[in-house]
């Protein structure tokens, strides 16, 4: 597995050089400046390419290259959108790029409540608490039919939440539910945030798939020319919120994915903390299902709670049996001859963490210690490995 680490580029607070000193090799990164359903230009590609090359990197994967809205909702004429879509892969596999996240979440990315949530050994975390997720769905935005998804508990304790809640409290959950959207796009207050939602009026789950389909039909045969790898992120959190549908949060979902369009080109980012925050999910398991499909690999971990709350854990703490997910990894590698990169997914805020900014959960010493430990384990379960064969 080979070691890397995300970088924002102009919108991240970590020198680059700097990232040499955590030893990973490889660099994910995207051009968060450019909208979403514009072709990636050349010259800005290697502009990025060269800078991470200069620091002596290679960029291994771009997370992401997004999918537009007007895609996930079958809207209108989308040929300019799918050809702008292969153009950007062109554009990318000419210059050796050829590993590409993205997901198909409508309207939101990942989605935490808390961004500052404090952990035992005195760092923070992120965190997705039911209750305040309930509190700005029924009593921010008033959605209707919200309050079926919950109990009554959860609902009460969001009544509580919401009543004692300062308008700093209720702006600052606007805040950290916004924040999964990386880089110079879209956020929305309150008031934008509902026409953008009622557009998804009507898109049911099959709907949803049906669109995706659409997506790969269009861009998977361009991706399997072009020797590029195409790989979904999981649903973060694996499932439905704001009313909106999700369909890649499960084993189901992802044997639907893969089958959808056969080909290696159609593959898998395998997430273990968004896939470990559901209840439904196994994720060694899913692992052993999916392992042959994964082209990249985001690797972090989660406490879940009966209510569906969840924070992010230690890297080997958590839900997820970690140790097992990389052996499944390792296997399937050398299985298929291929090297996965994978990267230290989110880190916990420590030490002199607290006195920068980052992106949420993009910390440099929460980070390093999570890839530290992984490290650990791939090296131990590697030499397993050697010996074995
Ligand atoms: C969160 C990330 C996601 C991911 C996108 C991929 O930290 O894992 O934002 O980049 O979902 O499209």
């Amino acid at each position: 597995m080979r070691e890397s680490w995300r970088w924002f580029g102009q919108f991240d607070t970590i020198p680059i050089d700097q990232i040499r000193q955590t030893g990973a090799q490889a660099i994910v990164s995207a051009l968060h400046e450019v909208p979403y359903g514009v072709v990636w230009p050349h010259e800005a590609i290697a502009q990025r390419k060269s800078e991470i090359e200069a620091a002596g990197f290679s960029w291994d994967v771009v997370e992401s290259l997004p999918v537009h809205e007007a895609i996930k909702k079958g809207e209108g004429d989308l040929s300019q959108l799918f050809a702008n879509y292969r153009q950007s892969l062109a554009n990318l596999a000419h210059q050796g790029i050829k590993t590409i996240c993205y997901n198909f979440m409508p309207v939101l990315d990942w989605t935490r409540t808390d961004l500052q949530y404090p952990v035992e050994n005195g760092g923070t975390c992120l965190r997705f608490s039911a209750v305040k997720m309930a509190a700005f769905e029924v009593y921010m935005l008033h959605l209707p039919d919200a309050a079926d998804n919950y109990s009554e508990t959860t609902l009460s304790d969001a009544k509580i939440w919401f009543d004692s809640a300062t308008s700093e409290d209720k702006s600052t959950l606007l805040h950290a539910i916004m924040s999964g959207l990386p880089g110079a796009v879209d956020r929305y207050n309150l008031d934008e945030l509902h026409p953008v939602l009622r557009r998804y009026e009507g898109i049911s789950h099959s709907d949803l798939r049906s669109n995706l389909k659409r997506f790969l039909e269009e861009v998977v045969p361009t991706a399997s020319e072009l020797g590029m790898k195409l790989c979904i992120h999981p649903d973060d959190p694996p499932f439905d919120i704001l009313g909106l549908p999700r369909i890649v949060s499960s084993k189901d979902d992802i044997s639907w994915l893969l089958e959808a369009v056969e080909e290696d080109a159609n593959g898998l980012t395998f997430c273990t903390g968004s896939l470990g925050a559901g209840a439904q999910n196994d994720v060694v398991e899913i692992a052993s299902r999916f392992a042959h499909r994964t082209h990249f690999a985001h690797l972090r971990n989660v406490t879940k709670y009966e209510d569906t709350s969840f924070e992010e854990s230690e890297h080997l703490g958590g839900d997820v049996d970690m140790v097992s997910v990389i052996e499944l990894l390792l296997t399937s590698e050398q299985e298929r001859a291929v090297t996965i990169p994978f990267r230290a997914d989110h880190g916990h805020s420590l030490l002199s963490d607290k006195t920068m900014t980052f992106q949420p959960g993009y910390t440099l010493i929460g980070r390093l210690r999570g890839l530290a430990e992984l490290r650990g384990i791939i090296a131990s379960s590697s030499r397993r490995f050697d010996i074995a064969t």
